[in-house]
């Protein structure tokens, strides 16, 4: 069994810190759960385009506002506390924040650690991984 606390594990190299925001990855790869957990936040204003090309994400907002654009069709919709979207179709998006958001992150294959957006805004398969 893993137990761990968000607060313990923010002053660890769990928490990785990029541009709109920050991310405490709760497990990740080598916790071999088959997937990743985290609790990211979205800096108020932050204005990030997305594309998770490796990746299946959901993100369910615990606090805060904003919204998603799919950048596919165009749509927006809202996000607040409550909302979950789930990147089913590696779906290329706008997140902005309009205040700070509290986010729980899942990630499937698990992310290594100490992943940061590339220049397509997608995670790489191969980044180093955290103890
Ligand atoms: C919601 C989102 O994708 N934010 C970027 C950070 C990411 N969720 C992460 O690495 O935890």
């Amino acid at each position: 069994m893993i137990v761990r606390t968000l607060e313990e594990a923010e002053q660890s190299n769990r928490r990785v810190v990029s541009n709109g925001w920050e991310s405490t990855r709760l497990l990740l790869k080598s916790d071999a759960m088959g997937f990743s957990f985290h609790i990211t936040t979205i800096f108020a204003g932050a204005d990030l385009d997305m594309h998770y090309q490796n990746h299946l994400e959901s993100v369910y907002c615990i606090s805060g506002e904003g919204e998603i654009k799919d950048l596919a069709d165009g749509k927006v919709y809202p996000i607040k506390p409550g909302t979950i979207y789930a990147l089913n179709n590696h779906d290329k998006h706008k997140l902005l924040a309009t205040t700070e958001m509290k986010m729980a992150c899942v990630f499937n294959p698990p992310l290594h650690g100490k992943e940061v957006h590339n220049a397509q805004g997608a995670y790489e398969l191969d980044a180093e991984a955290v103890q």
